[in-house]
């Protein structure tokens, strides 16, 4: 599905924003309404001066642009004056949120009441802020705490937009989805919304140090300035709760699950204190990530071992000590026993005795512990990807209630195509969360436009056939389909202290889409992108189509350019920038590339069939049967499931070896594509962003040009055939991309 460039040929410019704002022609209520607003028009102008001249990026997807000024007088008319109670902080960023983004787009600030008024209004509350949401509460009762609703009403000849919920953050919730409904050109007529987040924990996991390093990250460094915490509170943390609560995301894990144990100390416990305050008006709870010798490190004791009293006792000491500055805290984030990171396995002890530890300590509290699955050992023999189900799916049913289980989308280890983790269905008596990386430590860093819904959609859309068919991961993450009420999914945040915020402006969707699928875990990754472009860009159908089509392939081509075909993990060591498929050697064999391709003169592939490491068997038997058979898995995951010979035929009639060697090619074309298509959205992108797209969409361009030619070159010199006709020859020996050394690219671990 591709919108060529020519498409947008013509189509009107659209007028500048300052003529925009000012209404043409005005019906009769109109214009006794434009007179209300005019005396605000002033003020409105200068914040939407503020707004508009500044297109970094650094406004995210609520950046507000004025509308067409029709259709802004049309939206001023539909709303009237803003009745919204102003008494708790929430409340007041309720307010706040209108009153930006209604000037923003609408060029005039709403007028503002915080209660009792008479004319047609868009009234804002709860049953016990607002008399009109307290009649609607038999409506209000299946929402639940952070839900809303979003009504046209009919009241005594008045016409209320009523944003009601039955908390405050979930009035903050709906007025930023009445806000998107505005930025996207959305009619308000017959307006009847209900919604409520279908998982109950949607939180950001930041792998942020404490010395400002974020690992894996590609936009710049942390946000967290722990030097000047607590005092100094950035107002670009006020920014950061926002956008996530914008999209409904109700946790941020703060550090790295490559813990520093200073994390729980004294000092650092008063910074995190000051970063829950500025949350906390936004729905957002804090976590720390946990690191398991804590009670050696910062305790002095002996042992961190979780049976023994004085290290349980250390950590109930910890969790009061953290509720006593931070009385809403979330809980702790654990990566435990992988990649040598300390944990119960080495006194002994199971998983389930590590987590429950922490789980009794944080459950006076309400807290909760999300305690990670990826764990695997190069000591342990056999297929990584078999490691972590076979280490916890024992354990099902040995967690304390409080402990969710938090699981990477894939068996791996966030590659570009994965097939969904087995562990998802397979442990019906804990609720197992879901763990997507937004950062793209695998998907071209920062610089390569790859959105990543799609990639989200295609997981939480599996099917597990763990209880027959429709049993998918999202089912799974939701708790319906084993009956779970304690759910979660997280997100690697790819956030930093950069400008844009995720390293690139088209970064940002990614943040975006997460969230919107944490929410609702059903949504189309094509509907988010559709209204992100809007948001972002424009809502202008000549930007949003070729926009939305650009995004929408580019994580198929990224797939192409890279790992086609079900390859994985052939990236270069260490840093994980560009290709290494010859990775070799070095402390450990999981850790090289030749491990998971396994290519040599006769084929290439992993057979993880029963005639191999046996992987398909973590897997329901209908999934098992349909992965391990070579005739029906998706060609998309061939080479994670099986070892083919180069001239295995492809459904086309074609060889394995030519359809690889065009994946590859077909990715870098896509890019092509891409370039000419944002090209032509020149006159229609401002120039700052549109010159940083560009420039980033021709790094994409050469660094997928470099992946294909160093595979492909590494490939042809294990499978010794020909290019199949019209595949032009890489333009260097491979010896030459083996010698590339990056000794500074960003984000690796430290
Ligand atoms: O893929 C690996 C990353 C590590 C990361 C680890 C994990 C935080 O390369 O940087 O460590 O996954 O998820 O724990």
């Amino acid at each position: 599905m591709w919108v060529p460039g020519g498409m947008m040929e013509h189509v009107a410019l659209p007028r500048p924003p300052m003529r925009r704002m000012l209404p043409l022609t005005l019906r009769r209520g109109e214009r006794r309404l434009s007179r209300r607003w005019a005396g605000r028009v002033l003020l409105a102008l200068l914040a939407v001066a503020g707004v508009a001249h500044a297109e970094d990026g650094y406004a995210l997807w609520l950046r507000h642009a004025p509308l067409e000024a029709s259709v802004a007088t049309s939206y001023r008319g539909q709303l009237g004056d803003v009745v919204a109670p102003d008494a708790t902080a929430t409340q007041r960023a309720a307010r706040e949120e209108l009153q930006r983004g209604l000037s923003g787009m609408l060029g005039v600030a709403p007028r503002l009441h915080s209660n009792a008024f008479d004319g047609d209004a868009l009234v804002l509350g709860t049953p016990d802020s607002n008399p009109v949401v307290a009649e609607m509460e038999g409506a209000l009762a299946s929402l639940g705490g952070e839900g809303y609703l979003l009504q046209r009403r009919h009241v005594g000849g008045r016409v209320l937009t009523v944003v009601a919920a039955r908390s405050d953050i979930g009035v903050l919730y709906g007025v930023f989805h009445l806000l998107r409904l505005v930025q996207t050109g959305a009619s308000l007529d017959g307006l009847d919304v209900r919604e409520s987040p279908r998982v109950q924990h949607r939180v950001l996991d930041h792998w942020d140090n404490l010395d400002g390093y974020v690992e894996r990250g590609y936009a710049g460094a942390s946000l967290w300035d722990w030097h000047t915490l607590p005092d100094w509170k950035d107002p670009r943390y006020t920014d950061y709760a926002r956008a996530n609560a914008s999209l409904g995301i109700n946790g941020s894990v703060l550090n790295n699950v490559n813990a520093d144990a200073l994390s729980l100390s004294p000092m650092y416990l008063e910074k995190t204190a000051a970063l829950a305050d500025v949350f906390r008006p936004y729905g957002i709870r804090v976590y720390l990530s946990a690191r398991f010798s804590a009670p050696m490190e910062l305790g002095g004791l002996a042992t961190a071992d979780p049976l023994e009293p004085a290290v349980r006792q250390w950590w109930r000491d910890k969790a009061d000590a953290i509720y006593r500055r931070v009385p809403d805290f979330g809980g702790f984030l654990v990566k435990a026993n992988s990649e040598g990171q300390p944990g119960p396995q080495d006194y002994g002890r199971s998983h389930a005795d590590g987590a429950n530890m922490l789980a009794d300590a944080l459950a006076p509290h309400g807290g909760i512990v999300m305690w990670r699955a990826f764990v695997y050992s190069h000591e342990a023999p056999g297929d990584r990807a078999t490691q972590a189900y076979r280490e916890f799916v024992g354990l099902d049913g040995a967690f304390r209630p409080n402990v969710l289980l938090q699981v990477k989308n894939g068996p791996i280890d966030f590659q570009p195509r994965e097939p969904f983790h087995p562990l998802f269905g397979a442990m019906p008596r804990t609720p197992l969360m879901m763990e997507f990386q937004i950062t793209k430590e695998y998907l071209g860093f920062a610089t390569h436009l790859v959105y990543l819904g799609p990639l989200y959609e295609e997981v939480l859309r599996a099917d597990t056939r763990a209880r027959g068919p429709g049993s998918t991961v999202a089912r799974v993450v939701d708790g319906t389909l084993h009956g779970h009420a304690l759910t979660g999914i997280a997100g690697v945040a790819n956030v930093g202290a950069g400008r844009t915020w995720s390293g690139s402006h088209f970064d940002q969707a990614n943040w975006y889409a997460f969230g919107r699928l944490a929410w609702n875990p059903d949504q189309s990754a094509a509907d988010i992108a559709r209204d992100w472009v809007a948001m972002t860009f424009s809502p202008d159908p000549a930007v949003v189509g070729p926009i939305v089509a650009m995004m929408m392939g580019s994580r198929q081509a990224a797939v192409d350019y890279m790992t086609p075909l079900g390859l994985h993990h052939l990236m270069a060591r260490g840093h994980h920038y560009g290709p290494g498929p010859w990775v070799d050697g070095g402390p450990r064999a999981d850790w090289t590339s030749i491990y998971y391709h396994r290519a040599d003169r006769d084929g290439i592939g992993f057979d993880r069939t029963a005639s191999g490491s046996n992987a398909v068997g973590q897997y329901a038997p209908a999934v098992a049967r349909e992965f391990g058979d070579l005739s029906r898995v998706p060609e998309d995951l061939l080479l994670w499931f099986h070892h083919v010979p180069w001239d295995h035929r492809m459904r086309s009639g074609d060889t394995l070896w030519n359809a690889l060697v065009q994946r590859y090619g077909r990715g870098v074309r896509y890019v092509e594509r891409m370039q000419r298509s944002w090209d032509a959205l020149e006159d229609r992108i401002d120039a700052p962003r549109h010159r940083q797209v560009a420039a980033f969409l021709r790094i994409q361009h050469d660094e997928a040009q470099w992946w294909r030619d160093a595979s492909v070159a590494y490939f042809q010199s294990m499978s010794g055939l020909p290019l199949p006709a019209g595949e032009a020859a890489p333009p260097h020996p491979l010896a030459y991309y083996e010698g590339l050394r990056f000794p500074y690219a960003p984000g690796d671990g430290r």
